[in-house]
């Protein structure tokens, strides 16, 4: 590891699978208790908005009582301790990395590409605003007042992820590229894998079974992420 100086970490639900959280696709997964099109489209917000709200409160509520694993605790002492550029990039929209102390500081960089639950905007005003309560109730926007207009700061099916231009910039300066517990199903990230092979940077993939894109990793190495993760930073 200590060949390399500029790596890309790419994670997904399995790495906070350990802490309680769902993930998507196993079995008993989200997408086996709910429909996509009901609740993580803007068609089905359009439709449904009650239903989705609930779905986000109730998820907001879990990941406030889950608590960091071994892998989130080592990624964040690795931010804290890389000697080059560090980018960690999670679909996850729980607050695990950083309560595992990942940060957004000197050559360090967290990116939330699939939103947060920790978090909504303002349809009306487009201002953001740290959220920890429930949606459902319909509270207005701090800052514009109108009512009905607060959505979950969550990137649905059809829409855009956000900072792909920081994770095109990150990509492009990486010398190694580690996805760690994500089935590589959803894109844009599950390309991302092929793209490094394809721009000769190293890959790896941390994770309990073959991804996807498995074929595309230089290395693998497979279990749970509490024991994988922190064996790897070491
Ligand atoms: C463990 C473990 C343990 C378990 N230890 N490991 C056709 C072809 C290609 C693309 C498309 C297509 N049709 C539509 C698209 C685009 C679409 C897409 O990808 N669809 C696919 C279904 C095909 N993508 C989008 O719409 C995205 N936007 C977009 O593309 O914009 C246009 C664009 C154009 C040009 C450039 C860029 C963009 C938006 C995607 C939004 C994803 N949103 C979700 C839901 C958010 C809502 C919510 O949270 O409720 O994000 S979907 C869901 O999947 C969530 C996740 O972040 C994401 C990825 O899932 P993840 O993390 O991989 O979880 P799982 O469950 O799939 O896998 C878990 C893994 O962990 C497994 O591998 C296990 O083995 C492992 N594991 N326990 C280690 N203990």
């Amino acid at each position: 590891m200590n060949k390399f100086s500029n790596i890309v970490i790419l994670t997904g639900a399995g790495i906070s699978a350990e802490s309680g959280i769902d993930t998507f696709r196993s079995e008993g997964g989200l997408w086996e208790q709910h429909r996509i099109e009901d609740v993580a489209t803007p068609e089905a917000f359009q439709r449904n908005p009650d239903l989705v709200y609930k779905f986000y409160d109730v998820r907001r509520e879990a990941i406030q009582k889950a608590q960091p694993n071994a892998a989130h605790i080592s990624l964040g002492k690795l931010c804290r301790e890389w000697h080059g550029d560090l980018t960690i990039i999670t679909q996850n929209v729980d607050d695990l990395h950083e309560r595992g102390g990942a940060v957004s500081q000197g050559n360090a960089y967290l990116i939330h590409m699939h939103g947060e639950h920790l978090s909504a905007w303002c349809m009306a005003c487009g201002e953001r605003h740290f959220w920890r309560e429930n949606l459902a109730h319909r509270p207005p926007c701090p800052t514009c007042h109108k009512p009905n207009m607060l959505r979950p700061d969550i990137v649905w099916f059809g829409e855009m992820p956000y900072q792909l231009g920081e994770i095109d910039a990150a990509l492009r300066r990486a010398d190694l590229f580690v996805s760690i517990g994500t089935s590589g199903a959803v894109y844009p990230a599950g390309g991302y894998v092929r793209r490094a092979k394809a721009d000769g940077i190293a890959t790896l993939e941390l994770n309990l079974e073959p991804s996807k894109g498995s074929h595309y990793f230089d290395e693998a190495r497979y279990g749970p992420a509490t024991q994988i993760v922190p064996k790897w930073v070491e």
